[in-house]
């Protein structure tokens, strides 16, 4: 699910603009000091596992098929469980598996407690569970929290007119009400919805309620209190059968007008489900769908997304429609009309206020919005980008495929409620065959049709190749698991940040080795200096170099630095043509 807007929509451009010329950059100047000590430890329970992991997506529909339908299935999950291994990852993040009219691709959930046919039954999740332990691998499912189908049946008893356990689980209103939705049931009254018109709104309570509004009632009224008590029931039955956690579909949406009072409620309520969490499965990550992480991280949540709507330095870094009026380009865009500062200090400002208490993830692409490998970007540009998004604090996630440089289709089929985001959600690319290795059956029966192009990027044949993507990816991953320094808590101080200029240099500490990461992602040739990098010696590099504390970067390149004293050159020295 999503929750405004795509990387293609005007009414956040504005929204975008005005934040980031409201930016202060003498304020995020202030806010680099100390940024560059590492986090020993969080100010609050989290799981222990999280300050290494690195976290891997799939689309389940389209990873995978393994029964000839051409729809994938947690069969084919469990059959690729050690390529997902083998890149370096330590999770996966499965979208939504369970029962569903499919009406929104899953997040229209008719039954939390039964794995969609589709995909296979619960022996099949707790299977995947046991052979993703036996192999380090932990497994998140996708906790559609907000919302449900019409077809769920806590909402059709809900729809009766006659009173029953369920009739609170909904926001019901008088039909005159804005933006109500009509149902098919005896209830008079019609019903919020979340986001299409088959999605109506769990409702967890009111922020402040109005008296004249009789329908809202205290996010502490017993009848709010029983959602709250049933989407913990929902959470315990996966971790009591091996899930290791959740992502949070649209988390800011459970409490109503929290703007009414700070989001205290919806504080409130997050930290209640935390809390639980720490207290009962102290391994178990919540992670929110929100993209403002001062928010969700403070209300419990362990990691938060920064993508594509909300906090807006993500899409500075990466969307190709973010310039193209008055604002400048992304960052990552050879044409070098982009700015680093756009993105840095609107991240700088959130790092600083969540850093002891969890982790911020920058995926590099995923379900609603556009694919890295899009807006003329091809390999070279994507290890550019990839050496920022693997060497940043946080946690890294990969959207299936990205690892190999899948392509974005603006034009393809709204399957399922996709709208724009059909062409983020095309099948897997195993191998070269005419079917790319997804599926035994015919092409034409996929669930989304196959990247066209004949000569479409593939596993198979970048595994055969040193310099791939698909084995830059594994070398980063690799790096950042073998030095503190490059980890989730380590630390992070700019060295080379200038406003419209060009590379981005900054420094990753707290292990023995300091590391100094440079990327350049404009079509023409770069030079900074920084002091810091005298002595430095490369260790990941397409042809920057440095004499003294100069630094000359070609088009499109990147390098990471060793900056540390000693140095033992044997283990980890790279260079790529
Ligand atoms: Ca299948």
């Amino acid at each position: 699910m999503f929750s405004l807007a795509p990387f293609c929509e005007e009414p956040k451009k504005k929204a975008v603009k005005k934040l980031g010329f409201l930016r202060s950059l003498a304020f995020a100047v202030c806010l680099i000091q100390n940024l560059s000590a590492e986090v020993t430890s969080l100010d609050r329970p989290s799981p222990a596992w999280l300050r290494d992991a690195v976290i891997y997506q799939v689309y389940p529909q389209s990873f995978c098929d393994t029964d000839g339908d051409g729809i994938g299935d947690l069969r084919g999950v469990i059959a690729k469980l050690d390529y997902i291994k083998s890149l370096g990852c330590t999770a996966i993040w499965l979208n939504p598996v369970f029962d569903s009219p499919f009406g929104d691709a899953g997040y229209d959930v008719r039954d939390y407690k039964k794995i969609a046919p589709r995909y296979g039954t619960n022996e099949d999740a707790r299977r995947l569970f046991e052979a993703a332990h036996q192999r380090g691998l932990r497994v998140i499912f996708d906790l559609v929290a907000g919302h449900t189908s019409v077809q769920n049946p806590w909402f059709m008893e809900s729809a009766k007119s006659e009173s029953n356990v369920y009739s609170g689980f909904y926001l019901w209103v008088p039909p005159s009400e804005p933006g109500s939705v009509a149902h098919e049931g005896s209830r008079p009254e019609n019903f919020i919805k979340n986001f299409f018109d088959f999605q109506p709104a769990l409702y967890y309570g009111y922020a402040k309620p109005v008296a004249s509004n009789p329908w809202e009632r205290s996010p502490n009224d017993p009848q709010s209190l029983a959602v709250r008590e049933a989407m913990r029931d929902v959470m315990k039955y996966w971790l009591d059968l091996g899930c290791d956690g959740f992502r949070v579909d649209m988390a800011s949406s459970l409490i109503k007008g929290s703007d009414r009072d700070g989001g205290a409620a919806l504080r409130e309520l997050w930290s209640d489900y935390h809390g639980w969490l720490n207290r009962n499965y102290p391994e178990a990550v919540l992670i929110s769908e929100w993209s403002n992480p001062a928010e969700a991280i403070p209300a419990g949540f362990d990691i938060d997304f920064l993508i594509h709507f909300n906090e807006p330095p993500y899409q500075h870094l990466l969307d190709p429609w973010i310039g193209k009026d008055t604002d400048p380009n992304p960052f990552f865009d050879r044409d070098g009309h982009g700015d680093i500062r756009e993105f840095l200090d609107g991240y700088l400002k959130l790092y600083q206020a969540t850093r002891q208490l969890g982790y911020i993830a920058m995926p590099t692409g995923n379900h609603d919005f556009s694919r890295p490998r899009f807006h003329g970007r091809d390999e070279n540009d994507l290890k550019v980008i990839y050496t920022l998004l693997f060497t940043m604090p946080g946690v890294p996630f990969i959207y299936y495929g990205d690892e190999i440089g899948m392509r974005y289709f603006p034009d393809w089929p709204k399957k399922e409620g996709a709208m724009w985001r059909g062409g983020c959600r095309t099948p897997m690319q195993w191998d070269g065959s005419p079917g790319a290795g997804f599926s035994t059956a015919p092409v034409t029966n996929y669930y989304l049709p196959l990247d066209p192009d004949p000569h479409r990027p593939n596993v198979a044949s970048q595994e055969g190749e040193p310099d791939s993507l698909l084995n830059f990816v594994r070398r980063l991953i690799a790096l950042r698991h073998a030095n503190p320094s490059l980890d989730n808590l380590g630390g992070f101080e700019p060295l080379y940040a200038e406003q419209n200029k060009f590379p981005f240099v900054y420094r990753r500490t707290g292990g023995p080795q300091d590391f100094i990461i440079c990327v350049n992602p404009t079509g023409t040739a770069q030079t900074c200096e920084v002091k810091a990098l005298r002595g430095a010696h490369p260790v990941l590099t397409n042809g920057a170099t440095r004499e003294g504390s100069k630094l000359t970067m070609p088009p499109v390149s990147y390098a990471v630095f060793d900056c540390s004293p000693e140095l033992n050159l044997s283990a980890s020295i790279h260079k790529s043509p």
